[in-house]
């Protein structure tokens, strides 16, 4: 071993009150668990010891809880970037604790290397593998590992032997070179490859190498139910009948699907489909449905930044992981969500909004405008940039006290000229070709939830005809949100 083995104490010890921590890892796996799990003990002690201890945290996406809810709940984080999925963080997020700034992926990584977050004083990644060279195979996920590596000043490493022989050669590790010499990125099929299959690193950074042997824990998903089963046939439905008249090339499209149980089930539908080809995906997070779809063979391919797996997936993969190194890439998230490559490539992008309003733009992230629920994450990476951009969504929440189907979102994270798709379990609205009140009138009919459908025609009704492009109405737009934030239920809305 080229770096010294030290303890996680030890590792802790190196990091300084006010330093910012580039902490590896994606879509909560491949994410060091022993260094910020004693960086939290440590910030405590501070604490205790009446002396101020926070840092900055720049990771790829989520971490997982041994990362941010260890640090949010030793109250040592002072700001936060780019995406998280976790109670505690999302707690401090909201509560004004931790100073959270909202990113698209593709971007977090190159704002890192443009200087835009100041200094990287520490990075700390997760290693399944340390070349004889000193050269870094990350483990289950890349995210924005190979960039914290190269710009930090301080390096500290968990070498997992969870994961120890079993992923090298899955890799494929390319950062972008700097504007103005940046040149196109030579990927034009999902499975090209352009990098390398590890990280080289700056041997003199290192403060040493902590052992761990610990998988990642992935929370289940949510079973199916009625509705998410209903929303991911329509999805299948709408690009099953897209594919026979033609719009989509007979060998299909590459696939993007968002995270959560929603994106999931979507998925699940696609692939189960006969109807459809067997399709190749370029996405961000592997998650067990693709792993299930490849075994079947209806996923012929896929390049992601993670193996968001539960234990069996992974065990799955692992028992046969000569099959699947030929099969799956895992490559930086900035490669992954790449505007330049999703546009070339054709990618069809499924996401996930929490509301979306009747002019089809979409909130994926504010509860009632103001509440953080994780960020962002790729979907506005995905949507501008795809064919096709499709957004799910059940058409109520909260067992129907809120209509996902709104006069107006009450935050914007991917706009009317970026979402194409809108499906609910009601129905699919096209949104291509349409003008404003076009789209309003085919999102009511389609997508709204019966008991809100009539509510959605009156605001449409008392908003048009006042000479104006968009039926909006200001007195109007949050009547519904304001509904619920009095009553706890939108059905007892009333218009002005
Ligand atoms: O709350 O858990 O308290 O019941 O929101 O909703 O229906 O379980 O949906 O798990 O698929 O997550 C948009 C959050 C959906 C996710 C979002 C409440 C609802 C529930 C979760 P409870 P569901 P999902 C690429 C793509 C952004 C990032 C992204 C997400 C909870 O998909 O984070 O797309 N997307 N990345 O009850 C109030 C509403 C609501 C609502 C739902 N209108 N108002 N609460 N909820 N609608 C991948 C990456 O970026 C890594």
């Amino acid at each position: 071993m080229k770096y010294p083995f030290i303890s996680a104490a030890e590792a802790a010890s190196s990091i300084r009150h006010g330093d910012t921590v580039g902490i590896g890892g994606f879509s909560s796996v491949g994410t060091p668990k022993a260094v910020p799990a004693a960086l939290a003990e440590h910030a405590g002690a501070m604490h205790r010891e009446g002396k101020e201890f926070k840092v900055g945290l720049i990771t790829g996406g989520a971490t997982g809880n041994q990362v941010d809810s260890a640090l949010a709940l030793a109250d040592a984080v002072s700001f936060r970037t780019p995406f998280q999925s976790n109670k505690d963080m999302r707690n401090s997020i909201n509560a004004g604790e931790v100073q959270y700034f909202d990113l698209h992926l593709s971007q977090i990584g190159q704002d890192v290397r443009y200087g835009f977050l100041g200094k990287v004083n520490v990075a700390i990644a997760e290693a399944s593998d340390i070349t004889d060279e000193g050269e870094i195979i990350p483990s289950t996920s890349v995210g924005i590992t190979p960039t914290l590596l190269q710009v930090a000043d301080k390096i500290i490493i968990e070498l997992n032997e969870a994961h120890s022989g079993k992923l090298a050669g899955m890799h494929d590790i390319y950062v972008p070179a700097m504007p103005p010499h940046r040149t196109e990125i030579p990927i034009y099929k999902v499975n090209d490859r352009i990098g390398t299959p590890s990280v080289k690193i700056d041997p003199s950074k290192v403060v040493g190498v902590v052992r761990t042997n610990e998988r990642d824990r992935i929370a289940a998903f949510t079973p199916l139910n009625e509705t998410t089963v209903r929303i991911g046939h329509n999805v299948a439905e709408f690009l099953c009948s897209e594919w026979k008249r033609g719009a989509i090339p007979q060998e299909f499209l590459p696939l993007q699907s968002g995270v959560g149980n929603i994106a999931n089930a979507v998925l699940g539908a696609l692939g189960d489909n006969p109807a459809l080809p067997a399709f190749s995906m370029f996405t961000e997070v592997i998650q067990n449905s693709v792993i299930d779809l490849m075994a079947k063979g209806r996923i012929r391919f896929v390049a992601g930044s993670s193996l968001t797996l539960s234990d069996d997936h992974l065990d799955m993969m692992y028992d046969d992981i000569d099959t699947f190194r030929s099969r799956v890439l895992l490559r930086p998230q900035e490669i992954t969500n790449h505007p330049e490559l999703i546009r070339r490539m054709g990618i069809i992008a499924v996401n996930t909004a929490l509301e979306a309003d009747i002019f089809g733009n979409v909130n994926s992230t504010h509860v009632s405008g103001c509440k953080m629920m994780n960020g962002i994450g790729g979907s506005g990476d995905f949507a501008r940039n795809a064919f096709l951009s499709i957004f799910t969504t059940p058409s109520t929440a909260k067992g129907g006290l809120i209509s996902s189907i709104v006069p107006q979102v009450s935050h914007v994270d991917s706009t009317e000229h970026d979402v194409r798709i809108l499906v609910t379990e009601q129905g699919v609205a096209d949104l291509r070709g349409k003008s404003p009140s076009q789209r309003a009138r085919c999102i009511i009919e389609n997508c709204a939830h019966p008991d809100y459908r009539q509510l959605l025609w009156d605001y449409l009704k008392l908003s048009e005809g006042h000479s104006c492009h968009t039926p909006m109405s200001l007195k109007n737009a949050f009547k519904m949100h304001i509904a619920f934030a009095e009553t706890g239920d939108m059905r007892n809305t009333k218009f002005e």
